[in-house]
């Protein structure tokens, strides 16, 4: 493998999509980005883009597939894959929520106690359930999580929220948040010296359009 270029991973198509190749562009780096490709190479900067589905980047960066990627935060904690976070790029901002049904008197987490929270971010909601001394049964679903409790699959749901209008067209009310997020650009442990010049050389042009932006 070439020790000398970064593999930067961002996400194919999504949320994260448009503000990771526009900050990429911003620091001044000039790719093709044809439609439908899975890679493609910077023309005036040693770097190669990889599109990828944002679940799957912690672990190439993990595995050094990818040397730099950019992830929300959310997504890069729950994989707990060993990567470094260098970088909090300011957009994609949301929470990880606990919804319950709007009607439900909620006084507190432990209302939660004996409950079951539907959701595709275990270890994120265990932890929090273990850090407030509740027990629930969490149900890992893979998506559309907000319609579990209307259709008695749950009591609660955790998912993100960004306006809150998902939640409340299902029902439900937001009562707790646990986890607050952003788009990060995380690293690999692994990098050569010359990768590593790269990368410090990337975040400089990185925080300098985020100061001219402020
Ligand atoms: O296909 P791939 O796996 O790559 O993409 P994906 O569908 O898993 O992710 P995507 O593109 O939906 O989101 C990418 C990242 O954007 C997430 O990991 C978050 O870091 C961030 N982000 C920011 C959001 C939202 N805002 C958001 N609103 N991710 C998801 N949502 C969803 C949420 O799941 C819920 O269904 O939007 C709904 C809630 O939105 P509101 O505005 O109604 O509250
Ligand atoms: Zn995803």
């Amino acid at each position: 493998m070439n020790n000398n270029i970064l593999r930067i991973a961002i996400q194919k198509s999504g949320r994260l999509s448009e503000d990771s190749l526009k900050l990429i562009k911003e620091c001044g780096i000039r790719f093709d980005n044809g439609a439908g490709k899975l890679k493609t190479d910077a023309t005036n900067f040693p770097a190669e883009i990889l599109f990828l589905r944002d679940d799957d980047i912690p672990g190439y960066v993990e595995d050094g597939v990818a040397h730099l990627g950019i992830v929300g935060e959310n997504v890069s904690e729950e994989s707990n894959r060993n990567v470094d976070t260098v970088h909090k790029l300011g957009f994609s901002k949301c929470r990880l929520s606990i919804g319950v049904l709007r009607e439900h008197e909620y006084l507190g987490v432990q209302d939660l106690e004996g409950k079951s929270i539907a959701t595709t971010y275990p270890r994120l909601l265990s932890q929090y359930l273990a850090a407030n001394n509740v027990t629930a049964q969490i149900h890992e679903i893979s998506g559309s999580v907000e319609i579990a409790p209307s259709i008695g699959l749950a009591d609660a749901v955790c998912d993100i929220v960004s306006s809150g209008s998902t939640l409340l067209s299902n029902g439900l009310k937001e009562v707790e948040t646990i986890f607050r997020s952003e788009a990060v650009m995380i690293a690999s442990k692994h990098l050569s010296e010359v990768q590593q010049g790269l990368l410090d050389q990337l975040l400089f042009r990185i925080k300098s359009v985020q100061v001219a932006k402020n």
